[in-house]
């Protein structure tokens, strides 16, 4: 990783229904305001291929209200970065309207921005770090190894990771191709390395790196508004697309 500052796309994705849990913690505490979980992502060019959400379950979340009308869902650090950097109304000052577990978040259902599927779940991902980004990561099994094998292993076990099989129904939705890997790029690129579970953290980083390059140097795009061009051509086109229709904003750290 580099030293200068991480340029994000903050995508917001809508809660449309909160998990029973998350639903009696929340009453009454948002003062009307919509709520959206927000991911903080590299690959804006792949949102289309959104199957879920991704909170950590040993991570304290808060909800932050932006202004009048929305509040946000990410961690205490990114909601003290956002509020620095301008995006909440009261520059500088953090509105916490509640603090709520990871756990408790799961099962919570969402709009995806972009989505080809625009109705998701949120799901437990072991490895969420809460010192990055904003502690939300939306999943994009065609193209992240790491949120492929996650998904894989919540699909073996849904038990064991106390989830409804039906919040992780969805299939990998093919978003770009490449020469190499074909249009699942994450899934070929898992099964290369023999990567078994998302405790493989090793492989999973440099599966992460090769279908980072991959996607970016020779991508093409097989579905949206930018659909034949390239990843390099098409990723600031749709990140602009999705700021300037208010579904994400730019976010730094
Ligand atoms: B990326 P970098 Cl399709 N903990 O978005 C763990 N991972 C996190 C995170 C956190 N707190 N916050 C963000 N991320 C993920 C899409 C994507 C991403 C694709 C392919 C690769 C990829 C869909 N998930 O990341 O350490 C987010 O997942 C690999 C580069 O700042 C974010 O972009 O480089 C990426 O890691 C940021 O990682």
């Amino acid at each position: 990783e580099g030293f200068g500052p991480q340029e994000y796309t903050a995508v917001k994705a809508e809660v449309l229904e909160w998990s029973p849990d998350a639903k009696a913690e929340i009453e009454g505490k948002v003062g009307g305001r919509k709520v959206f979980f927000v991911a903080a992502t590299l690959r804006p060019e792949t949102m289309y291929g959104q199957t879920n959400c991704f909170v950590g379950t040993a991570i304290k979340y808060g909800v932050f209200a932006v202004n009048e009308k929305e509040a946000y869902v990410c961690t205490y650090r990114a909601a003290r970065n956002m509020a620095f950097q301008g995006i909440t109304s009261t520059r500088g000052e953090i509105n916490q309207l509640l603090t709520i577990d990871g756990t408790t978040l799961v099962g919570t259902k969402i709009k995806a921005p972009f989505a080809i599927h625009p109705e998701v779940y949120v799901l437990p991902m072991d490895n969420v770090l809460a010192t990055k980004g904003t502690g939300v990561v939306t999943s994009v099994p065609s193209d992240s190894p790491d949120d492929f094998q996650t998904v894989t292993d919540l699909k073996k076990k849904p038990e064991f990771y106390k989830i409804d099989p039906s919040w992780i129904a969805l299939d990998p939705v093919p978003v770009l191709s490449t020469p190499t890997y074909g249009e699942l790029t994450a899934a070929a690129i898992v099964k290369q390395l023999k990567i078994q579970s998302q405790k493989d953290t090793k492989q999973l980083a440099e599966a992460k790196e090769i279908a980072y390059k991959e996607g970016f140097y020779n991508g093409t795009m097989l579905v949206g508004e930018f659909k034949g061009e390239s990843v390099q051509d098409a990723k600031p086109k749709v990140r602009n697309s999705m700021i300037e229709q208010g579904l994400a904003f730019a976010y730094a750290e």
